[in-house]
């Protein structure tokens, strides 16, 4: 299967405004941002969506998470509070098949999302 997107930031390949990586992980801000402080969370690991993790990707997923709160408190919005998303699949608004975890913050937030 061909590197989608994100694989290639993983990488290196494409640049992106990396906040914080690890050998697992790497969080970037996203390029169009829907909060003033928009960061995606990624694995290294090409997991297309959520529904394609397995139990085998358990302690990865949950890695994300903790780095979500840690890029959260990187940015400064960890207290205000944020936000964290997975759309999976198409009409969740998912448009890059790698998964990746949104932390969205800065703003007031509307529940439900759109
Ligand atoms: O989210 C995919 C997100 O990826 C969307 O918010 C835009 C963002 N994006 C797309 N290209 C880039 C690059 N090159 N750098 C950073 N962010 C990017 P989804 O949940 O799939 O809709």
């Amino acid at each position: 299967m061909a590197d989608t997107l994100f694989a290639k930031i993983a990488s290196g390949e494409i640049p992106a405004d990396i906040l914080y990586e690890d050998e697992h992980l790497v969080a970037f801000r996203d390029i169009s941002p829907q909060a003033p402080t928009h960061i995606l969370v990624i694995p290294r690991k090409p997991i297309p969506t959520l529904n394609d993790a397995g139990p085998e990707d358990a302690e990865l997923l949950g890695k994300l998470l903790l780095a979500a709160a840690k890029v959260a408190e990187l940015a400064g919005i960890a207290e205000a509070g944020y936000r964290t998303v997975i759309n999976c699949n198409a009409a969740a608004g998912q448009t890059v098949f790698h998964l990746h975890l949104h932390v969205l913050g800065g703003r007031p937030m509307q529940w439900p999302p759109g």
